[in-house]
């Protein structure tokens, strides 16, 4: 390739750990940062060939750890429409990684090339953004080192949450009809939105945000900046992100949702809206004390339950009872909340393995208004082309009932993102949602109640040997392993119960429910024996 001497000369800069196997997996390359330097370079590589393969497509590079600790950082590549890369590229980005030489290098991106039939003259446009983490910067010039190897025409976005970036890149896809694609455009675009969906509606009080001292928090003020006090007022907490170590450190969305507790040193009024982001603002959880002083924890689960139920009615109300709305869930998702939206709703729902990109897909193929959301709170609802056509103009409202929820629901297509989960996005989302219902967080919390469950990581020889078939659900190998698991929950009341291996840690999760918390501890404990 043209780019060869190019590469060898800039990868001398960037040398690869001796010896260290990479592997580009769900959520990318993660890993201590010190490690990530080579990664980051040949990133910059497989970017420009991913946007040469689609005719100069802008393609996006995200580096951040999301919930991991301050001390680790990752990258990830994001598709034109804003989502995660297609999943038969992800072998590139783990070959590029392992090349041992420059030479390897070489021939490893010169292979590459000549498997997607690329022209080396196409254009090729990438733009970038990172977290608040302080090994950002040295990784954004491996990055930078990368592109300008292979001649990528580059944007730095500087710091951004995750789903920022994700929306700038479909905005640049999209010939300026997803948005404006600057930080501002994406603050003015939600802000707009949701100043129109609560016009008339009562105040709800203050929601409290515990930012994970992350990148959420800065983005969070900005939003804020957009949105009138009295629409809504935001408490803003945990957002110092000058101070390294706090990052995801007894706080965050990943920290409430292991832990089901409240971030310590967080003060809080009995029935008031507390929620948490993810360190890149991707995942959000909602939660509150009750006045006994019960922690009441509504995750992911219960912010589906929450949107399926608004828009379902919503739909309804505007007249498209043909609009098929559903659910996407994982394993892991609380079987309440499954029997919930199936039985009380009488919506579908579909499951599928772990990874927002299965879920994601789901979403966009099965439904017309698709509601996606992982237990721990990352999520989005997707409105395919068939509902966006009857939103926006196919459909013409009977009633001024009609009218005004159809108006609703234009505005919510511009409040979701529909890139990719968003944390922000999320949270004026259900913000909406509840001054709409007039619901407090008791009404919410009240749509059901969890299972008692329990999550137990188990550390095994080989994981790889964990090979699972339904979604997950069901282990196929090591063989005879399921049928003790079966037998295990055959004993318990509601009980339920899987292993799978982890696609970010190496390591077994085994999840399990049953009627009471001491019977759900019980069951994961014997199912991790069997496992173990
Ligand atoms: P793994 O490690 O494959 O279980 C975890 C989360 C996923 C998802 C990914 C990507 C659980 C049980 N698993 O996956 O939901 O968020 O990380 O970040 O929470
Ligand atoms: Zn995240």
């Amino acid at each position: 390739t043209p780019f060869t001497d190019a590469i060898r000369t800039a990868s001398q800069a960037h040398v690869k750990p001796e010896g260290k196997k990479f592997s580009y997996g769900t959520a990318g390359f993660r890993m201590k940062a010190e490690l990530l330097e080579s990664v980051i370079f040949r990133v910059g590589l497989l970017a420009a060939i991913r946007s040469r393969k689609l005719g100069g497509k802008t393609i996006g590079v995200m580096i951040t750890a999301s919930h991991n600790p301050p001390e680790d950082n990752g990258v990830k590549l994001v598709d034109p429409m804003g989502e995660m890369l297609e999943g038969s590229w992800e072998k590139y980005g783990t070959q590029l990684a392992n090349a041992e030489t420059e030479d390897d290098l070489v021939e490893a991106f010169a292979q590459i090339c000549e498997e997607q039939k690329i022209n080396n003259e196409t254009a090729a446009n990438v733009v970038y953004a990172r977290d608040t983490r302080p090994s950002g910067p040295l990784l954004v010039r491996a990055l930078e080192s990368g592109l300008s190897a292979v001649g990528a025409n580059s944007v730095d976005y500087n710091i951004l949450t995750t789903p920022q970036l994700h929306y700038i890149v479909r905005c640049l896809n999209s010939d300026g009809l997803y948005g404006t694609p600057s930080e501002a455009g994406y603050y003015e675009k939600l802000a707009t939105a949701f100043i129109k969906l609560m016009e008339n509606k009562a105040a709800l009080g203050p929601v409290t945000v515990d930012c994970a001292n992350g990148v959420g928090g800065p983005s969070l003020r900005k939003l804020a900046e957009y949105i009138p006090k009295e629409v809504l007022e935001f408490n803003i907490v945990n957002d110092d992100v000058d101070s390294p170590a706090k990052l995801n450190h007894q706080c965050g969305a990943d920290f409430v949702k292991t832990q089901q507790k409240l971030p310590p040193g967080l003060e809080v009024t009995p029935l008031g809206r507390y929620a948490s982001l993810d360190g890149d603002a991707d995942r959000i959880v909602y939660y509150f004390t009750a006045q006994d002083g019960t922690f009441h924890l509504l995750d992911g689960d219960k912010i589906a339950s929450l949107a399926a139920s608004f828009l379902g009615d919503l739909a309804k109300a505007a007249g498209l009872g043909n609009i098929k709305v559903g659910v996407v869930q994982t394993a892991y998702a609380n079987g309440a909340s499954t029997a919930f939206i199936e039985k009380s709703l009488r919506l579908p729902v579909s499951v599928t393995a772990t990874g927002v990109k299965h879920l994601h897909h789901e979403a966009a193929t099965k439904y017309d208004i698709g509601v996606y959301f992982e237990a721990n709170g990352h999520g989005t609802v997707l409105f395919n082309s068939n509902c966006l056509y009857l939103i926006q103009k196919g459909h013409e409202p009977k009633s001024p009932a009609e009218a005004t929820a159809l108006e609703y629901l234009r505005s919510l297509t511009d409040l979701i993102n529909q890139a990719v989960g968003d944390a922000l996005s999320d949270l004026l989302f259900v913000e909406v949602a509840l001054a709409h219902k007039s619901w407090s967080v008791n009404e919410w919390s009240g749509l059901y109640t969890d299972l008692p469950n329990r999550l137990v990581r188990v550390e095994v020889e080989d994981r790889t040997i964990f090979q699972t078939t339904d979604a997950e659900r069901k282990l196929i190998s090591p063989p005879g392993i399921q049928e003790l698991i079966d037998a295990c929950v055959g004993k318990y009341k509601q009980g339920r119960s899987f292993a799978r291996a982890s696609g970010t840690e190496d390591a077994v999760r085994v999840y399990a429910e049953a009627a009471s918390k001491g019977e759900a501890d019980i069951l994961a404990y014997k199912v991790a024996e069997v496992v173990a």
